[in-house]
C-alpha cells in the first residue's frame, strides 16, 4: 500500500512531507480566524462536493473553473513543495479550507475571533471504502502502488487506510455534532435533498441567499452539474489523471462486496455506532 506518516495518530500519505515534523509543527500552530471555515471530512465522504458548495455560495453562485484545490486549499497539503495551491495564511477572508483531520487534530480557536466553523460530511462507511479503492488505484498510474479490493477493504476495517480508523473519526466529530460551530452533514441525506441541505449550510454559514441563488446552486452541485465543471476536480498536475469525481451514488458498494465482507463491516465498523444515534442509509 501507499506509503504514510503518522501525525497526531492519522496516516497521512507520506509525499505531503518530508519531515512529519514540519505538518505537525504547521498544524499545532495554524491560527484560526473566526471566519474561516473548515470543510471536514475522512477521505472520500464528499469533501470536493462540500467544498463546491461553500465556495459558490460565498461567491454568489458562481461557476469558476479554477482547480477545486486551489479554490479550497487543502490544510494537510499546505507545506507540501510538490502541491501548487496558494498559501493558507495568506488567503483572503474569509478562508475556505479542505482537511481530513480529527477533533482531536483540527486547529481550534481560543477565543471569539479564533473561534471558527466547520463542516463535517460522513458517509456509510461500504461506499466511502469503496470509493477510496477506486481513487488510490486511479493513483496507481503514477505512482505504481497497486491493491486488489480484498486488501484494500481489509485495510479500511482495520483503521489502517490513510487518516486511520473511520469509525473514530466519524464518532469524534459526531460527539460535536450540536456545538454551535460545527454541521454534521450525511452524504446520503445530501443525495436525497440537496435543496435543502445547501440552506442549512447557508444558514450556518450566516450567508442566507434568496431562493433563486439557493436553486441554482443546488442544480450547479449535483453530480451531474458538478461534471459540467469537471476539470476542476482533476487532482493537481494531471489531465486526464485521477479525478474527484467518479459516480457519485449510494449503494456502488454492491457491486464489490462479498456477503462476507458485507458482514465484517457490519461487525466491526457499524456495530461501533450502536448506542450513539448516528445512522446510515446505504
Ligand atoms: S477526497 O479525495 O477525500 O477529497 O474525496 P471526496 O471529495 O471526499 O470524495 C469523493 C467522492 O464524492 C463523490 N462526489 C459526489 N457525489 C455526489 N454528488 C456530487 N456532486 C459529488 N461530488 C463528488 C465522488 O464521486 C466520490 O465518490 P465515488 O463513490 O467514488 O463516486
Amino acid at each position: 500500500s501507499a506509503k504514510t506518516m503518522e501525525i497526531m495518530g492519522l496516516r497521512i500519505p507520506a509525499y505531503f512531507t518530508d519531515d512529519p515534523r514540519l505538518l505537525y509543527d504547521y498544524i499545532v500552530n495554524f491560527k484560526t480566524k473566526s471566519d474561516d471555515v473548515f470543510v471536514v471530512s475522512y477521505p472520500k465522504a464528499g469533501t470536493t462536493w462540500i467544498q463546491e458548495i461553500v465556495w459558490q455560495i460565498y461567491h454568489n453562485g458562481e461557476v469558476n473553473s479554477k482547480r477545486i484545490e486551489d479554490r479550497v486549499p487543502f490544510l494537510e497539503e499546505a507545506i507540501n513543495p510538490k502541491a501548487s495551491q496558494p498559501d493558507i495564511a495568506s488567503l483572503p477572508s474569509p478562508r475556505l479550507i479542505k482537511t481530513h483531520l480529527s477533533y482531536e487534530a483540527i486547529p481550534k480557536g481560543v477565543n471569539e475571533e479564533t473561534t471558527c466553523k466547520y463542516i463535517y460530511i460522513a458517509r456509510n462507511p461500504k461506499d466511502n471504502a469503496v470509493s477510496n479503492y477506486k481513487f488510490l488505484t486511479s493513483l496507481a498510474k503514477s505512482t505504481g502502488l497497486n491493491a486488489s479490493w480484498e486488501f484494500s477493504a481489509d485495510l479500511f476495517v482495520q483503521g489502517k487506510s490513510t487518516w486511520s480508523h473511520w469509525d473514530k473519526h466519524v464518532l469524534g466529530w459526531w460527539k460535536h455534532k450540536d456545538d454551535a460551530n460545527v454541521l454534521f452533514l450525511k452524504y446520503e441525506d445530501l443525495k436525497k435533498d440537496l435543496l435543502s441541505h445547501v440552506r442549512m449550510i447557508s444558514q450556518f454559514l450566516n450567508k442566507p441567499l434568496s431562493d433563486e441563488l439557493l436553486n441554482r446552486i443546488s442544480e450547479q452541485c449535483t453530480f451531474n452539474g458538478m461534471m459540467k465543471n469537471a476539470k476542476s476536480y482533476l487532482l493537481r498536475g494531471t489531465e486526464d489523471g485521477p479525478k474527484l469525481l467518479r459516480k457519485g451514488v449510494v449503494g456502488d458498494w454492491k457491486n464489490y462486496f462479498t456477503p462476507e465482507q458485507s458482514e465484517r463491516f457490519d461487525k466491526e465498523l457499524l456495530a461501533k455506532l450502536d448506542g450513539t444515534g448516528l445512522e446510515f442509509e446505504m
